[in-house]
């Protein structure tokens, strides 16, 4: 049975090798570990491991940015349209704590932003898919320092490949969808070009804080579009240039 498995995995990785791009393997909170959505193993597993990070087909971007794929790198199976819930959620996630997202080896060719938001789930965050609804808020971003760092790559090679943010400490305890992507812009400097990796992470917020955004929400699809600032870039051009960072400001949590 393993070694049929294996051979699935192995012929899996052999077909998608040559693009080697990436997803997040890993995710730590406090001292607990979840491990990712891993596509190239999970599926092939009589009982697929429970998993707190939605599904994804690959290591492989999303490119088009009106697709519904946008909001969790698009996972499509009996009839699912967009991101397909996963059966479990990382809990507690005290509200102020960190988060650390373990990417794959990420390409030094892939420059570009990290992004992270977060989306309050109405109800059972198992079964929701937020569709095109304004649902998602912006808590943290890195892209491009002054002397020509990138998040994607400089900062994440320098920190074993792990990113952090925070929670927002007075964020309302409940049910939340974190949506963590990476741009790759090495394409990026013609429409069409940017390469999305995103990850939805499920988690459950806890603590006494009250704070919520009451605007600027933004839709997956809905929030980049071709002519976003950030989404055309031409990173090989003058690299002092400052890189404006795609989507909404970032949500500071009522502080
Ligand atoms: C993006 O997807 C839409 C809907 O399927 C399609 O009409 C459009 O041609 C696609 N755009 C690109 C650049 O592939
Ligand atoms: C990231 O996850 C991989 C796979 O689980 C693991 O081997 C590696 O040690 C992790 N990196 C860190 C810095 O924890
Ligand atoms: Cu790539």
């Amino acid at each position: 049975m393993f070694g049929l498995v294996s051979a699935f995995v192995l012929s899996a990785l052999a077909a998608t090798s040559v693009k080697a791009h990436g997803y997040v393997q890993d995710v730590v909170i406090g001292s607990t570990h979840y491990t990712g959505y891993l596509p190239y193993s999970d599926p092939y597993y009589p009982t697929p491991p429970e998993r707190i990070i939605r599904p994804i087909p690959g290591n492989g971007p999303v490119t088009n940015l009106t697709l519904i794929d946008i909001q969790c790198n698009g996972y499509t199976e009996g009839g699912v349209v967009g991101s397909k819930p996963a059966p479990i959620f990382a809990s507690p996630v005290p509200a102020g704590s960190q988060v650390h997202l373990n990417w794959t080896t990420w390409p030094d060719s892939h420059k570009g932003p990290i992004i992270t938001y977060l989306a309050r789930a109405p109800s059972d965050i198992t079964k929701w898919q937020p569709g095109t609804s304004a649902v998602w808020f912006k808590v943290d971003e890195s892209g491009k320092t002054a002397d020509g760092k990138w998040a994607a790559t400089d900062l994440l090679a320098a920190s074993n490949s792990i990113y952090t943010f925070t929670i927002p400490p007075k964020l309302k305890a409940g049910q939340y969808i974190i949506r963590h992507e990476i741009i790759a812009l090495h394409s990026a400097f013609d429409q069409f070009g940017a390469q999305f990796y995103p990850s939805c992470i499920q988690i459950e917020v806890t603590g006494s804080g009250n704070a919520l955004p009451t605007s600027g929400l933004v839709a997956f699809p809905g929030a980049y579009t071709e002519s976003t600032p950030g989404i055309v870039f031409d990173i090989y051009a003058d690299p002092t240039l400052p890189y404006p960072i795609p989507g909404p400001a970032v949500w500071t949590g009522g502080d």
